[in-house]
């Protein structure tokens, strides 16, 4: 690249660099997307294993800032499947003109800023060069796929499959011998699939995982519509939300009532089906005692529809609090190991071994199998950040100021790297939220703020090391105070060996964040410094 300096490099072509794009682009300022895919869709392009679907109501998980795509998009479902998420991505990029400042296949390797012209020179893996004068880290806070280290990967002989880089062309796994490891939210969406054709399916369980019905379903013209017609006004409710997502509010303790308006509540909920069941009553999320009556609720559901009373034991969580995880939602998970071809292999009790040319050794065990999909999550929130060497005007790293964890303030900025933003960063609400909610309040913050520092004829903002640390503390006190804090998740960095364990999402939900963000900005950018 050569010429005049960019305004913006824009690191990924998600729904946060589209956005984020689009935005540069409305201001007058010149942008350009890298993209290591080779489209768009961020998440969605790469994710496209079977059943891959949201967890978050179709109505809800898409964007507000245009009446235009709101008007001309209409989704199918409830929850919508990959490919339909995937093509409202590229419905977005062709309608707003997007591609033709989108590189695609330009795998981000280094940004490096320069003190004295206050520019980063960003390079990709293939050798292309770009000079900007911001960058916008819209990496997305679970695109850094973690793999365990097992021993004899190599010597397999089968086919190895990863579901966060699912074959675009698909791949049939009918009447094959497959193992899937990992039982997360990926892992409970892409079994009950695989079961449906696969001559035998190991499922390598080592934490079992509450999961609750989606009951999805078409979306009924009445209910698109609906919402269509009162967008704005939806939205402006999801914010007044702590999670950024409209759900039905019981503003009622779980202990305030007796075992069977519980008991009816729940079971209200299961029927209705979605993540609506973490907040059936007002303290789930706080007490544990409240907590344990939900989560007894689901374990006593996986009971009832586990025949093998032994494998219904072993696909029971009990040792942390329902939602303390990010809840799953399935459909029909529990009822596939009903199947005769499913097996649950119990890695608490016959852990993996190695591999060798014909499968896995588990326990004394030997598993024979063809295919092995690895369902083993992210390196969540940081890993696509300090994936890029990313070095500060004095020439430190990123990478090692974060090694302790990582320190921003709001999830927008790290001090120390001046003119670099982060959508939905760590410290910021981000994947406790309604991300389409988050994406758009920070794309706007960040376009704001690129404005405001051009009117004031300013060049440079950086995040002063003193807020930042105020507001990490302040991240890990709300955390403190949440069950969040009970279980290994990777909230945590409890999923990636080495990872140090700091909470990294701030608890302290939408609406006041929100409020906290807009004050600093009119309070002229209050804990940043502006040159
Ligand atoms: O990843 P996970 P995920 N040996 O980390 C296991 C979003 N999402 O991709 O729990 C054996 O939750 C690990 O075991 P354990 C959603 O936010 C959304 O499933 O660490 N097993 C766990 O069972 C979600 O929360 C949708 O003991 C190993 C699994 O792998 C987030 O993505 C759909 C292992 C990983 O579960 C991540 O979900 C899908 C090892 N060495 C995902 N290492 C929507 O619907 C890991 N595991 C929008």
């Amino acid at each position: 690249m050569s010429g005049a300096p960019l305004d913006l490099v824009i690191v990924g072509a998600g729904f946060s660099g589209l956005y984020m794009l689009h935005k540069a682009r409305e201001l007058g300022f010149s942008a350009r997307v890298l993209e290591r895919g080779d489209d768009v869709g961020g998440t969605w392009f790469w994710n496209r294993y079977p059943g891959a679907r949201c967890d978050v109501e179709s109505t809800q998980y898409c964007y507000v800032f245009s009446e235009e795509l709101q008007r001309d998009w209409t989704w199918s479902e409830r929850y919508s499947a990959q490919p339909e998420i995937l093509a409202y991505a590229r419905f977005v990029a062709d309608r707003l003109d997007l591609r033709r400042d989108i590189a695609f296949g330009c795998e981000v390797a280094t940004a490096s800023f320069d003190a004295a012209t206050n520019l980063w020179a960003v390079s990709a893996a293939d050798g292309q060069k770009f000079v900007a004068r911001f960058v916008v880290m819209a990496t997305g806070p679970l695109s850094s796929a973690s793999l365990p280290a097992i021993a004899g990967l190599e010597a397999f002989a089968g086919k190895v499959l990863r579901t966060s880089a699912w074959p675009e062309q698909g791949v049939d796994l009918s009447g094959r011998r497959v193992a899937v490891i990992g039982t997360g939210s990926t892992g409970i969406q892409l079994i009950p699939e695989l079961a449906k054709t696969a001559e035998r399916l190991f499922v390598l369980q080592r934490t079992p995982n509450y999961s609750v019905p989606a009951r999805n379903r078409p979306l009924d013209r009445e209910t698109a519509e609906e919402w269509k017609g009162s967008f704005r006004e939806k939205r402006a409710l999801a914010k007044t939300r702590p999670s950024g997502t409209i759900y039905r509010v019981n503003d009622r303790s779980a202990l305030s009532v007796d075992a069977d308006e519980r008991e009816r509540v729940f079971e209200d909920r299961w029927q209705y089906g979605g993540a609506g069941m973490v907040v059936a009553f007002n303290d789930l999320t706080r007490d544990e005692k409240a907590n344990e009556t939900v989560a007894a609720f689901v374990r006593a559901k996986i009971a009832e529809t586990v025949k093998d009373q032994r494998i219904a034991a072993a696909l029971t969580p009990t040792d942390y609090p329902l939602g303390a995880k990010r809840i799953c939602l399935d459909t029909g998970y529990f009822d596939t190991f009903n199947r005769d071809n499913v097996e649950l292999v119990d890695l608490r009790e016959r852990p993996i071994g190695s591999l060798d040319a014909t499968g896995i050794h588990v326990g004394s065990d030997h598993i024979d199998v063809d295919t092995i999909v690895f369902a083993t999550g992210f390196d969540a929130l940081t890993g696509a950040i300090t994936a890029i060497r990313i070095t500060g005007p004095d020439g430190s790293s990123l990478r090692e100021q974060w090694a302790a964890g990582p320190r921003t303030y709001l999830g927008l900025m790290t001090a120390g790297f001046p003119n670099l933003f982060i959508v939905a960063g760590p410290g910021s609400p981000s994947v406790l939220t309604n991300f389409f909610v988050s994406i758009e309040q920070h794309v706007e913050w960040i376009a704001a703020c690129i404005d405001a520092l051009r009117a004031g004829g300013h060049t440079r903002i950086e995040a002063d090391k003193a807020a930042q640390e105020r507001w990490g503390d302040h991240v890990n006190e709300v955390a403190s105070r949440t069950l969040y804090m009970k279980a290994a998740s990777w909230y945590l960095g409890a999923n990636v060996p080495g990872k140090p364990r700091i909470f990294m999402p701030y608890a302290g939900g939408v609406p006041a964040y929100f409020a906290l963000c807009q004050e600093v900005a009119a309070d002229g950018y209050r804990g940043f410094t502006l040159g």
